[in-house]
């Protein structure tokens, strides 16, 4: 019997085939069994593209039924999923190829020339219509596969690409088993019913939108609301006909901000879930008295899916993202990798079957992360109460969190650090309303002030704008400690209100 978590999908599929899976704003609705056919006929293109079991497949397209048909085909044949956001540009796309070394890249008919640019003798499909190689155009000349390519539970089935300290993207393995242990716990810890209806506004290039979300779903054979992306007015739009919601914190303000937000329009909710970011508990009080409902917060990564997470049923506490989940361990240590007592502030670390198997061509720092004892460090800080309940309460990680999406500052310093003009640069998250945390770009200039206009045209092309500069401020000198190092907490406070300045 094959471990792929394919397996596991599948047959959901062809027990709930007449059920509603994707339903999109035009109102076209993606049976389970469309959906696995759709799933057939693309593994069946791209075995005629020749991809074998661990072969990879980059994937950088918008979200669309389609696109979900790639991921779910791409798991049938045994290849290795590997995701990138939609908005990395080609210089950033180029790092993905050159490391991933992958069979085939699966992108958008715009970018097709650009790649082939870059990756001469890659093989490369457009998804929809609009490339010279169509895969959607192979699809309707393509006999659906009908088997599922057998696979090991210890398999690669995705590779998740998460920014490093250093600036180098490092690219999280993932198994059929941390797909499918998460996925079956979750489901479960959520409660999720069969006819639950998912409100889907996150992008499928992440955990959070691509396995988290897709999975509890499909698992249970539940109809999904698939927006191509988060717009308040269209999420509103379509809520009176969900009951599950899962987002990042920034969808929660941004409904808030909204006057036609209202309990009527959450009445058949059932469940609020957040996560990827931290979720203020302003935000989930203002929830509660605007909806009724408390948002169930987790707390998971690239690395280890989902850790902890608040209960279905229990109290769920703002400001905490509650209790390991069920098979998984949770310990707060100190750098040696002592326990620490309750109550203690420490790195939080993770063991269990969702923890990814290492970092791919990286063993040194798989090494590094991963303890002998098979505990992951997770680079975010945090503290754990008697009863087991865990808060997050900082990262040892220099990253930010914006919306949802992880900003690397290294990566964003050495291309500002490479402009004419600029001594150094340390870039920073500060409190940002919309976005949890904004980035802003502390510049020492050689002589005249840096721009931020400046700063922005000589990152375009070349950084994700989610990526770049809010704000640009010019400094004689950066704070730096006896070590030499810059003292990052010190910015933080000295621009800490940089957003709500008015600026
Ligand atoms: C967009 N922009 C952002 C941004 N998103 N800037 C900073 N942070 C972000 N998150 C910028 C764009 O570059 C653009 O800038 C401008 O904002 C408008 O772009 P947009 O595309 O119209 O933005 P919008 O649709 O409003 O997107 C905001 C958002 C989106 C919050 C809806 O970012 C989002 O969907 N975030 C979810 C991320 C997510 O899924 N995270 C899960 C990671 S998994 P300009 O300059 O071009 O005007 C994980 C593990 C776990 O963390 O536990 O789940
Ligand atoms: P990623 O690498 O994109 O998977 O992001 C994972 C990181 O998001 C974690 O290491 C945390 O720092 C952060 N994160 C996820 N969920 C939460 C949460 N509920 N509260 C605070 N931070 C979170």
């Amino acid at each position: 019997m094959s471990d792929s978590f394919y397996e596991l999908l599948n047959r959901a599929f062809v027990k709930h085939a007449d059920r509603p899976c994707l339903i999109v704003p035009d109102g076209t609705c993606w049976s389970y069994g469309d959906i696995g056919r759709l799933a057939g006929k693309i593994a069946g293109v791209l075995i005629d593209h020749g991809v074998s079991p661990g072969d990879r497949v980059l994937v950088q397209v918008e979200k669309s039924p389609e696109a979900v048909g790639l991921y779910l085909g791409c798991l049938q044949v045994g290849g290795v999923y590997v995701p990138i956001n939609s908005a990395y540009t080609i210089e950033e796309v180029a790092y993905f190829v050159e490391d991933a070394q992958p069979g085939l890249f699966v992108c958008r008919g715009r970018d097709e020339a650009a790649l082939r640019l870059i990756a001469p003798n890659l093989a490369i499909l457009s998804l929809g219509a609009d490339g010279t190689g169509s895969l959607m155009g192979f699809v309707a000349a393509t006999e659906a596969l009908d088997e599922v390519v057998p696979r090991d539970a210890s398999d690669t089935a995705a590779i998740l690409y998460t920014s490093g300290t250093t600036g180098r993207s490092k690219g999280a393995m993932l198994t059929n088993d941390n797909l499918a242990s998460n996925a079956l716990t979750l489901a479960d810890y959520w409660g999720w019913r069969d006819d639950d209806v998912l409100l889907h506004a996150l992008p499928i290039f992440h955990v959070h939108g691509l396995f988290v979300a897709l999975h509890c779903a499909m698992l249970r054979g539940t109809a999904m609301i698939f927006l191509p992306g988060f717009d308040a007015r269209e999420v509103i739009r379509q809520l009176p006909a969900a009951t599950v919601m899962m987002g990042v914190p920034t969808f929660y303000t941004r409904l808030l901000e909204n006057e036609d937000f209202s309990s009527e329009v959450c009445r058949n909710m059932r469940l609020f879930i957040s996560g990827s970011a931290p979720l203020t508990e302003q935000t989930f009080e203002a929830w509660q008295a605007r909806t009724g409902h408390l948002i169930l917060e987790r707390y998971g990564m690239s690395e280890t899916f989902m850790n902890t997470s608040n209960p279905l049923d229990g109290q769920r506490v703002a400001g905490t993202v509650g209790f390991a989940l069920p098979g998984i361990e949770v310990r707060i240590t100190d750098d040696a990798g002592e326990v620490l007592p309750t109550g203690e502030v420490g790195g939080i670390e993770v063991r269990g079957p969702n923890v990814f198997k290492g970092y791919w061509r990286m063993p040194k720092k798989t090494a590094e992360e991963i303890r002998e004892d098979g505990f992951f460090i997770t680079g975010d800080m945090g503290v754990m109460d008697a009863e087991g309940r865990v808060s997050i309460v900082g990262r040892a990680k220099d990253m930010v969190i914006s919306g949802g999406y992880n900003i690397y500052p290294k990566e964003v310093e050495k291309l500002i650090d490479e402009m004419p003009g600029v001594v150094e640069s340390a870039v920073i998250g500060v409190p940002h309303a919309d976005f949890g945390e904004g980035v802003v770009a502390v510049v020492v200039p050689q002589g005249e002030e840096v721009s931020e206009p400046e700063v922005r045209s000589s990152l375009e092309g070349r950084l994700a704008r989610f990526k770049q500069p809010k704000i640009v401020v010019n400094v004689a000198s950066l704070p730096r400690n006896t070590m030499g190092k810059v003292q990052k907490n010190a910015l933080r406070k000295q621009f800490n209100d940089l957003f709500d300045s008015g600026r």
